[in-house]
């Protein structure tokens, strides 16, 4: 570790390529600005009120939106799956244009295999049967009477990443459109364990079939044992109901596995011996090997992380110091680390993660960073408890066949040009 003095700031670097260390967070925003690398405001003119200082403002409305200047802010469509079938679509988070980890409701990313239905609430059923003692029905109002649980988890689509995965070279385009499908939300609802516990599992029930009420009624094979140990009956999204495009008024949510097995619209739990080989786990989702074969039921998603500020399509405001910051997660439980390089992968210094740190949810880190404006590449490294930890693309790309998209958790290199622009590359 060196250190160096920059117009009197002291900074500590903790790796190449100006990366400080991770106990210079907060120090770091003194030592910038008394170095005059964070551009400290001047003093306000006294003349300049604005005019929203000299008048009453709006009155109180019955449901907030963002400001008018946020109207930027939007998910991507991601357009080229949008003639895959009638209705296919999708839309991805701007990361790149959030901060924290819970993923606002309007922006939570989408994937609809048949569109968006349009569910009157009273009509909806959800029904609990085959290898049962009780066949069960319930409506929405019934499910309000149930004690509900409350848990911070992400959603990842499968194909999240997938232009990465396939493209032979690197797509210039945001983290919405790079690494979208993934989003973070406080889920609220009936563990999925106190329904069966109702109906009763036979004993030779070890698998349940879950299907939505959509026009292509999505299905998926689940094991008993996930339904039972963490499995949700999800009705609230962040405190309020289900969005329409996240499955209202119920889905099914199975914390840390692929996106597409957290069955919106919930209308169907269907308990079996064995899974049923649906389409969408025999048709789509397996992903092809290297020699060509198929893998199925991959549950748990991988470890990964992404940098969001700074990333592909932003502009770096000059030399200086600035404060990297990003996601990561893990299917199978919390993320222990993050490693950030800004040397192409030469060193690593570890980065501060912002508490607290739950499983198997978006986890926000943070390391500051002193640019002196030269050409470099930025990336970011994560491990799991388990001790998995976040491959290289080639890694990634020479255990699959070179068409598969699915499962795709490589480090996401960041290159920043002597001009300050950030760009997709691959290394
Ligand atoms: N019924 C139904 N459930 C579904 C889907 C769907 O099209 N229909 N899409 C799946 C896929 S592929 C994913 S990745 C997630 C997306 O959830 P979200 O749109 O709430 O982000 O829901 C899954 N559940
Ligand atoms: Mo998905």
């Amino acid at each position: 570790m060196t250190r160096s003095d920059i117009d009197g700031a002291a900074l500590e670097y903790a790796a190449g390529g100006g990366l400080l260390n991770r106990r210079m967070l907060l120090a770091s925003a003194a030592a910038g600005t008394a170095a005059g690398l964070l551009q400290p405001s001047v003093a306000r003119a006294e003349a300049d009120i604005p005019e929203w200082s000299k008048t009453a403002g709006a009155r109180a409305r019955g449901y907030g939106m963002p400001a008018a200047a946020e109207s930027a802010v939007q998910r991507a469509i991601i357009e080229p799956w949008q003639d895959v079938a009638p209705a296919f679509s999708l839309s991805g988070t701007p990361h790149h244009r959030l901060r924290g980890t819970i993923t606002p409701n309007g922006l939570h990313y989408e994937v609809h295999h048949g569109g968006r239905p349009d569910i009157d609430p009273a009509r909806h059923q959800l029904m609990i049967h085959g290898l049962v003692e009780q066949p069960l029905q319930f409506g929405l109002e019934a499910l309000e009477r149930y004690p509900m649980v409350t848990a911070a988890h992400f959603l990842e689509c499968a194909g999240n990443s997938l232009f990465n995965a396939v493209m032979p070279e690197p797509m210039q385009a945001g983290c919405d459109m790079l690494h979208g499908l993934v989003s973070n939300t406080e889920w609220t609802g009936v563990p999925m364990a106190v329904l069966m516990e109702e109906a009763g599992v036979k004993p030779e029930g070890k698998w349940v079939v879950a299907a939505g009420a959509d026009g292509p009624s999505l299905a998926r094979s689940i094991p008993m044992e996930k339904i039972m140990s963490d499995g949700m009956l999800a009705l609230y999204q962040n405190g309020e109901r289900i969005r329409p495009e996240q499955g209202y008024p119920m889905r099914l949510l199975l914390p840390g596995w692929e996106g597409n097995m957290n069955i919106k619209w919930l209308t169907s739990l269907w308990v079996t011996e064995a899974p049923v080989h649906t389409k969408d786990e025999s048709g789509e989702y397996t992903e092809i090997l290297a020699d060509g074969s198929s893998l199925q039921f991959t549950f748990a998603m991988g470890v990964k992380s992404f940098i969001t500020h700074p990333s592909a399509t932003m502009t770096m405001n000059g030399p200086g110091v600035y404060e990297i910051s990003g996601l990561a997660w893990s299917g199978a439980g919390k993320v222990a680390k993050v490693e950030v390089s800004a040397d192409g992968g030469e060193s690593w210094a570890e980065a501060a993660l912002a508490g607290p740190v739950l499983p198997q949810a978006l986890t926000r880190f943070s390391l500051a960073w002193h640019w002196d404006g030269s050409p470099l590449v930025l990336m970011s490294r994560a491990t799991d408890e388990t001790g998995a930890v976040q491959p290289a693309r080639t890694d990634w790309k020479a255990r699959y066949h070179a068409s598969n998209f699915l499962h795709y958790n490589a480090i996401q290199p960041w290159q920043v040009t002597a001009e300050g622009a950030v760009q997709n590359v691959y290394l």
